[in-house]
């Protein structure tokens, strides 16, 4: 399996309870390297640029003023088949219908405050890796 990069967020949710450290060692024990990291705020306007791709849907509004509603911790995970690993890892968008044992069905609870984000695809993870992270970040 090849080597690949997925954008992962720890979301407002999951910051604001202090489960960072929890997701952090599941990250490592699954065996992703953590390539670039960090943590802010973002504006809504980040927000919006981010889940541009949801624009015309119903839940955008509140999905990115939930995003930007506190501290998120952004990373370049990188890992043989990462992208789909890490969406394994997190489970299913909704929590109540994730699989035992995965981060959102383990701390996520309703399917905006799911505690986690990744790429879903390798054109998603090449948009969301350049909107975060600068080249020289990624080396
Ligand atoms: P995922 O790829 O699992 O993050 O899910 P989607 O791309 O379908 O949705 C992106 C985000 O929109 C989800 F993480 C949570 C949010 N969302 C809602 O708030 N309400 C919905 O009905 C569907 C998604």
């Amino acid at each position: 399996m090849a080597k690949e990069r997925t954008l992962a967020i720890i979301k407002p949710d999951a910051v604001s309870r202090g489960l960072q450290g929890e997701i952090l060692s599941r990250i490592h024990q699954a065996g992703f390297a953590i390539v670039a990291i960090e943590s802010h705020r973002l504006t809504k306007e980040e927000a919006e640029g981010f889940y541009a791709v949801h624009k015309e849907r119903p839940f955008f509004g509140e999905l990115t003023k939930f995003m930007s509603s506190g501290k998120v911790v952004i990373m370049a995970l990188e890992a043989d088949g990462a992208i789909a690993r890490w969406r394994d890892l997190m489970g299913a968008t909704d929590p109540a219908k994730a699989a035992p044992g995965t981060l959102r069905q383990l701390f996520g609870t309703s399917i905006q405050n799911n505690c986690t984000h990744g790429s879903d695809a390798p054109e998603t993870a090449a948009f969301e890796l350049g909107y975060f992270f600068s080249g020289r970040q990624l080396i």
